[in-house]
């Protein structure tokens, strides 16, 4: 069998069930006993010759490995990456060479700051790190949802991660950057505050992993067969947009549920609606290299969409969940100088350190050299080599050389030319002296966060706004408020003024006028959107009227949303609806929307049910779409929301808000079309936000 023929399921081949069988030893031999260990006597001391137990309780004392200094939590899927516009005029890589060619992946998203038990919607960038298992061996593209970073010199990266991890003295606050340390870095590293604005906007807040971008970041290099380079910039783009929560939500998801993003993609995969993305690149011919504002060398830059489009070259779908946590998700190692033939470096300070770091953390995580042959990382291409020995050595090499050049075994594994395979590091000519310099190039830190601020919407901007307030009202020392407010007039004055109002601090001087250009790629606000998957929340309670009910869900389920009944008690109820879940063990923060449905018994019981008016005043505060129906509407007009989104009667779209008073005159169908329309909106910021009581 050729490498190209073996499939994904290959990857699990070690997989291991324990159906129909007994119970055993490390070793093999069946156990009799296992709940009471060997004793002298029914009271008397346990006995060193229990071997069953010392090697049951040595095996749980060396269970865990080192959680990764970051991206420490995570979630991981399998899929498939399918080519869909080939494009062998600038690389080589053989996963792109031809539409239709399949390559499958593993892909793990994670926070980056918390450790491996926090909550899953803290204010991060989240990673994005794809494994691709090639034909031609595995190429891994180890990316995060923002397309910069905060840093240009990975020599700094020790400093920016114990800055942002929890105060030293008292590991407190976990998974969170509103801390003095971090701000204390940021202030002193103007480089950060591209990154920073990313960090404090929306983007730092995923609805999930499904509707989150992925970016390589770096600029990488294409390489054809001619060993001609191009530039290159990667991007993942969800199918079902980019979509964020908001950050009162996020606070309240993360006591809900500490697991939101995880189980999101684990359902989503397992109802088969696994994430859909489209792998773009921005391609730079090297005579180019120098035509821009910027350095293409320097991460904290982005090159602006529309200076050079995306090109789609293929999609990925996620459809496979791991089987087991720790054998996959957590050994899982990735590494920035897995590549393949046609793809190669520049000379980014950054990523020059990136492919020194992985491998020295692997093999400090995995416990010595031989974590490639772990499932999750074995290549599915064939591996052949006079590498050697160490712990976890699997292979069992049967050749009697470990050497080259040996004549013993006929000189194998033989050399391959490029021809046949092998990889040849990209030609390039390099001199200078050797300084420890940064390039002037890399010295503008405002600009490109400038041109992020201008490119927000109204809502985005408030978010950042108020983001930046919360994050620096946690920061003790007022010194470095300031010098951050500082930095901050540099990026634009009017959010300068704002923040610093908000913090009781002076205005600095307007002394570098904002650009004014924008990239409205960038923006948030005209993501594509979708009902599907989408999870509505329906409030009822006995007396529910069941017939439109019924109507309404089917049309929402056609396309594809989750609805959830949720009543104040489980079964069945009065009028025949099925419930899903008990009102109190959710919360509104756990659905995109949410829907009262009429029938005035359930209408009046919710009435008197806090957690119900809850539901209906968090989703509006947090720009949901509500929906409601018959008496449904009164409930929703009860709640402490503003009045003024509602009409009277009939159909009302305003700022994501629908009603349809009553159900006499066959209006259903456009009902649920409505609310389907504003579920696919996400979020209606229009809506002018009303004092509620959390
Ligand atoms: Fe990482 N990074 N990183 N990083 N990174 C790690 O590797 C590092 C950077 C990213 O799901 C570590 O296996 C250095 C940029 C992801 O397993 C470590 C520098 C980007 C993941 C490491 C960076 C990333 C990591 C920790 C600056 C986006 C999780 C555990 C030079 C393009 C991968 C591990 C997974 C993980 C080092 C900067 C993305 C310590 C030195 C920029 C998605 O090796």
């Amino acid at each position: 069998m050729s490498s190209g023929d073996r499939k994904l399921e290959d990857l699990s081949r070690d997989r291991v069930g324990h159906e129909d069988e007994r119970l055993t030893t490390d070793q093999g031999v069946r156990v009799e006993h296992t709940d009471d260990s060997l004793t002298v006597g029914e009271r008397g001391p346990t006995l060193i010759e229990d071997f069953h137990f010392r090697e049951k309780l040595t095996r749980f004392d060396h269970e865990r490995i080192p959680e990764r200094v970051v991206h420490a939590r995570g979630a991981g899927a399998y899929g498939t990456f399918t080519c869909t516009d080939p494009i062998p005029e600038v690389t080589k890589a053989d996963f792109l060479a031809e539409a239709g060619r399949e390559t499958p992946v593993f892909v793990r998203f994670s926070t980056v700051a918390g450790s491996r038990g926090s909550a899953d919607t803290v204010r991060d960038v989240r990673g994005f790190a794809t494994k691709f298992y090639t034909r031609e061996g595995n190429y891994d593209l180890v990316g995060n949802n923002f397309p910069v970073f905060f840093i240009q010199d990975g020599i700094k990266f020790p400093d920016f991660v114990h800055a942002v991890k929890p105060e030293p003295r008292n590991e407190i606050p976990q998974a969170s950057s509103a801390h003095d340390t971090l701000w204390d870095f940021i202030s002193l590293q103007p480089e950060t505050i591209h990154m920073v604005m990313w960090l404090m906007s929306d983007r730092a807040l995923p609805r999930s992993y499904r509707t989150m971008q992925g970016f390589g970041v770096h600029t990488f290099r294409f390489v054809n067969a001619e060993g001609k380079g191009t530039f290159v910039k990667f991007h993942w783009r969800p199918k079902l947009g980019t979509h964020s929560l908001v950050w009162d939500e996020t606070q309240k998801i993360a006591g809900a549920d500490p697991d939101f993003n995880r189980r999101d993609l684990w359902d989503a995969i397992e109802s088969g609606n696994g994430p859909e993305y489209e792998l773009g690149v921005q391609l730079v011919p090297e005579e180019r290299e120098h035509n821009f504002d910027f350095d293409l060398l320097d991460a904290t830059k982005i090159i602006p969409e529309e200076e050079v489009p995306l090109r789609i070259v293929g999609r990925m779908v996620l459809d496979r969940n791991p089987d087991n946590f720790f054998a996959e998700t957590e050994q899982v190692a990735f590494h920035t100088a897995n590549v393949v033939p046609g793809i190669d470096f520049t000379n980014d300070p950054l990523l020059q350190a990136r492919n020194f770091s992985y491998l020295d953390t692997q093999l400090i995580r995995l416990g010595g050299p031989n974590f490639a042959q772990l499932p999750v990382n074995r290549p599915l291409a064939e591996v052949h080599h006079h590498q050697r020995d160490g712990y976890g050595q699997h292979r069992i090499d049967v050749s009697p050389v470990s050497y080259h050049p040996n004549s013993i075994a006929g000189g194998c594994p033989a050399l391959a030319s490029p021809s046949e395979g092998a990889y040849r590091h990209y030609t390039e000519r390099v001199d200078g002296t050797k300084i420890r310099k940064r390039s002037p190039s890399f010295e503008d830190h405002y600009s490109q966060a400038t041109l992020f601020w201008n490119s927000m919407s109204d809502w985005e901007q408030q978010h950042i706004a108020d983001a930046f307030q919360f994050e620096l009202g946690k920061v003790e020392r007022e010194y470095i408020r300031e010098r951050v407010v500082e930095h901050l007039a540099h990026v634009d004055h009017g959010l300068a003024s704002q923040v610093a109002g908000g913090l009781g601090l002076e205005t600095p001087a307007d002394t570098s006028p904002n650009h004014g250009r924008s990239s409205p790629a960038l923006s948030q606000a005209n993501q594509p959107g979708s009902v599907a998957t989408r999870k509505v929340a329906v409030l009822a309670a006995d007396g529910v009227d069941a017939g439109p009910l019924e109507h309404v869900l089917q049309s929402l389920r056609s396309q594809g949303a989750v609805c959830e009944v949720l009543a104040p008690h489980a079964g069945t109820l009065e009028g025949g609806v099925t419930v899903d879940r008990g009102l109190l063990t959710m919360a509104s923060v756990l659905y995109d929307a949410v829907l009262v449905p009429g029938g005035r018994e359930s209408v009046e019981e919710l009435r008197g049910n806090g957690a119900a008016m809850r539901y209906v005043a968090e989703a509006f505060k947090h720009a949901k779409p509500l929906g409601a129906i018959g008496d449904g509407v009164a409930l929703v007009r009860e709640a402490p929301i503003d009045n003024a989104h509602l009409s009277e009667n009939g159909l009302v779209d305003d700022a994501g808000v629908v009603t349809l008073a009553s159900t006499d005159n066959g209006e259903l169908d456009a009902f649920a079309a409505a609310f389907a329309q504003a579920i696919a909106g996400h979020r209606h910021f229009d809506r002018r936000l009303a004092a509620v009581p959390a």
